[in-house]
C-alpha cells in the first residue's frame, strides 16, 4: 500500500490547526490535518456541556487575520455560548474551504522521525500512516479529560459524563437528580445552568475556587456596529496586554493606595463584564502576598453578601490560595444557586467520597442516589495531549522521556532532538496563559514565517539547539517563579491528584506575558533564527 506523503501534517482541527492549515496553503505547502473527533472545533467540539461559554469577550476571541470573516460574522452576546462558537468555526472552515484537507476520526497514535529520510512517519489509531517533513501539533492545552480516581466509577447505572467529553445527543437533566463533581471553570458553568431545572443538584466540592461575575449581555445593533468599526483597535489593544485580553493591568500597586481608593477600584472591576477583576487589577495583586490577601478579603466579602447561609458561604470561600492564583471561573448567579431549595453543597473536606455505586455516590457520611453524574474534574493539562502521542525524535528518545523532569523547549515552539516538529499550543509559550486565539495567531504566524524562510533558502531541517532550549527554559522558570500562582496546586502548575506522578508542581506556562513572548520570537526571526540549527 502506498503511504501518503505531505509537506506538513497538522495534528488537531481546532482553532490552531484550522488557521495553521490556511497559512500552509498560502505558502504553497501540501498539508493534511488529522483530527481525532468526527468534526472540527477542538475545545468547542468536545466541551458542549450545558452552560459552556466564553470568558473572553466574543469579539476579542475570533480570528483577526481576515477582514472578510470579521465583516461577515456577528456575535450575538458579549460572551458567546458554545453552540455559537462551534457555528463560528464551521463558518470559518466553509469560508476557507478547510474541510477537504482535514481527515476526521483520525487519532494520531505516534510520530517517529526518520533521520535518514528527514521525514516524520505518523501512525493513526486505525493503523493507517502518513509521512511528512514537518509535523505541527495543534492539540490544545486542555484536551485530555481526566476522570476522578474514585472506586466503583464504572458501576454507576445512569449516565456519567465528563464535561470535556460531552455527547452530541441531548442529555436529560431537567427534573432529574444530578451530581456534579468539581468546581473549576467547567463545574461552575454547568452547575449554574443545571440548577435552573434539575429536580435536585448536589455539588461535590473538594476545593472552592474564587469566582467572579461574568456580566454577560446580548449585543444590540448599536454595539454591533461599534464592534465592527473598532476591530483594529480591539486587536491592537489585545496585542499589548499581558494575556491578550481587552483588560490591561492597572500600573498602580494596591499597597500604595488608601483602603478607600483600592476598594473603589475593586467595586468597579467586580461590577464590570469579563476578566477585569483578574487582568485589569493592580499590578501587585498576583505577585505580592499582602496585596493578594487584601483583594481576596474583598472578594470573600462579596461571596458572603451573596450566599444567605453564613456557614455555607464560608465553605465556598477558598482558604488555601489567594484570588487569581488559580484560573478564576467567571459566573452568572453561581453563588446565588446555593440559596435555592434544590441545590446542596457537599464539602468533601468534611466527608470525602468513598465510592461510586450503581445508584449514586457514597461519602464517609451519606449515601446519595442520582440519575446523572457530571464529572467536571478537569484535564491532564498542557503536556497531557503530548503524552498521549508517542513522539520519537532523532536519537530515538520519546518526547515523554525528554520531558520527564518537566518540559524543555525553545520559545515553547520547538524541542531539541525533534527536528521539524512545532508545538503551537504547548508548554512554555504564551498561548497556554492567554486569550487563546490571539496567541494562537501569533504562534501560527511565527511558525509560518520560519517555514517560508526555510522554503526560500532550501532549508529542510529545523531543530532548536540545546543551548537555546536551556536558556529559554531557564527564563520561563524565572518568570513563573515571580508569580504567586507558582506556589499553588492547580492545572497551571501541573498538579492533578487523579493521576499518579502528577503530584509535584511543574513549570508549564510562560508567565512573562504574550507581548514579551512575541517580542522575543520577532527578534529571533529578524536575526535569522539564532538558536535553531538550520540545514
Ligand atoms: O477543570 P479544573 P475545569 N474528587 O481542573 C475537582 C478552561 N475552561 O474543567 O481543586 C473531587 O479547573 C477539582 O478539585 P481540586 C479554563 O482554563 C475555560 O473546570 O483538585 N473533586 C476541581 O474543582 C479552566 O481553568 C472555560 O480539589 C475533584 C475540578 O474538579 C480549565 O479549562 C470554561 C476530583 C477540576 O477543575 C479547566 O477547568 C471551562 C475528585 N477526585 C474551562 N478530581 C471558559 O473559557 C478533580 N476534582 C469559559
Amino acid at each position: 500500500m502506498e503511504i501518503a506523503q505531505y509537506d506538513a501534517i497538522i495534528i488537531g482541527a481546532g482553532i490552531s490547526g484550522m488557521y495553521q492549515l490556511h497559512r500552509l496553503r498560502g505558502l504553497g505547502l501540501s498539508a493534511r490535518v488529522f483530527e481525532a473527533g468526527d468534526d472540527l472545533g477542538g475545545t468547542w467540539y468536545w466541551n458542549r456541556y450545558p452552560g459552556c461559554r466564553f470568558d473572553s469577550e466574543s469579539y476579542s476571541y475570533g480570528y483577526s487575520f481576515s477582514d472578510d470573516i470579521l465583516r461577515e460574522w456577528d456575535w450575538s452576546e458579549h460572551f458567546a455560548a458554545q453552540p455559537e462558537t462551534l457555528r463560528y468555526l464551521e463558518f470559518v472552515a466553509a469560508k476557507l474551504d478547510l474541510r477537504r484537507d482535514i481527515q476526521f476520526g483520525s487519532r494520531v497514535e505516534s510520530a517517529a522521525y526518520d533521520e535518514e529520510a528527514n521525514l516524520w512517519e505518523v501512525l493513526l489509531a486505525d493503523g493507517r500512516s502518513a509521512r511528512s517533513r514537518i509535523v505541527i501539533t495543534a492539540i490544545g492545552a486542555l484536551s485530555t479529560p481526566v476522570l476522578p480516581a474514585i472506586e466503583g466509577i464504572q458501576s454507576f447505572r445512569g449516565p456519567a459524563i465528563h464535561t470535556g467529553l460531552w455527547p452530541r445527543e441531548p442529555v436529560e437533566y431537567a427534573g432529574r437528580r444530578v451530581a456534579v463533581i468539581g468546581t473549576g471553570a467547567s463545574g461552575v458553568q454547568v452547575i449554574q445552568e443545571m440548577a435552573k431545572v434539575a429536580a435536585h443538584l448536589t455539588v461535590f466540592q473538594r476545593t472552592p475556587n474564587w469566582c467572579a461575575p461574568l456580566h454577560n449581555s446580548p449585543i444590540d445593533a448599536e454595539s454591533q456596529r461599534r464592534i465592527h468599526a473598532s476591530y483594529p483597535e480591539i486587536f491592537a489593544r489585545c496585542r499589548e496586554t499581558f494575556g491578550q485580553f481587552l483588560h490591561d493591568s492597572d500600573r498602580r500597586n494596591a499597597l500604595d493606595l488608601s483602603p478607600e481608593e483600592r476598594e473603589a477600584v475593586w467595586e468597579q472591576l467586580y461590577a464590570e463584564p469579563g476578566f477585569g477583576i483578574w487582568m485589569a487589577n493592580f499590578r501587585d495583586v498576583l505577585v505580592s502576598e499582602e496585596a493578594n490577601r487584601l483583594l481576596s478579603n474583598f472578594v470573600a466579602r462579596k461571596i458572603r453578601e451573596r450566599v444567605n447561609d453564613p456557614a455555607l458561604a464560608e465553605k465556598l470561600i477558598p482558604t488555601d490560595h489567594g484570588f487569581g492564583t488559580r484560573r478564576v471561573p467567571l459566573e452568572t448567579n453561581y453563588y446565588e444557586v446555593y440559596n435555592q431549595e434544590n441545590v446542596r453543597l457537599v464539602d468533601l473536606r468534611d466527608s470525602p467520597i468513598q465510592r461510586i455505586t450503581p445508584d449514586g455516590i457514597q461519602t464517609a457520611a451519606e449515601d446519595f442516589a442520582f440519575d446523572l453524574i457530571v464529572f467536571a474534574t478537569g484535564f491532564d493539562a498542557v503536556t497531557g495531549a503530548f503524552d498521549r502521542i508517542e513522539f520519537r525524535g532523532a536519537a530515538g528518545q520519546t518526547l515523554k522521556e525528554a520531558w520527564a523532569d518537566g518540559p524543555r523547549t525553545y520559545l515553547g515552539l520547538q524541542v531539541p532532538g525533534f527536528p521539524n516538529l512545532f508545538t503551537l499550543v504547548g508548554p512554555h509559550n504564551s498561548a497556554t496563559f492567554c486569550n487563546i486565539p490571539r496567541c494562537i495567531e501569533q504562534n501560527v504566524d511565527w511558525v509560518s514565517g520560519l517555514l517560508a524562510y526555510a522554503k526560500e533558502r532550501g532549508i529542510t531541517r529545523i531543530e532548536a539547539s540545546e543551548k537555546a532550549a536551556d536558556e529559554w527554559t531557564e527564563h520561563v522558570h524565572a518568570a513563573a517563579g515571580r508569580m504567586l500562582f507558582s506556589k499553588v496546586n492547580s492545572w497551571f502548575t501541573g498538579v492533578n491528584r487523579n493521576q499518579p506522578g502528577h503530584d509535584q508542581r511543574r513549570v508549564l506556562l510562560y508567565a512573562g506575558g504574550a507581548p514579551a513572548h512575541r517580542q522575543r520570537c520577532d527578534e529571533v526571526a529578524r536575526d535569522g533564527y539564532p538558536g535553531f540549527l538550520l540545514r
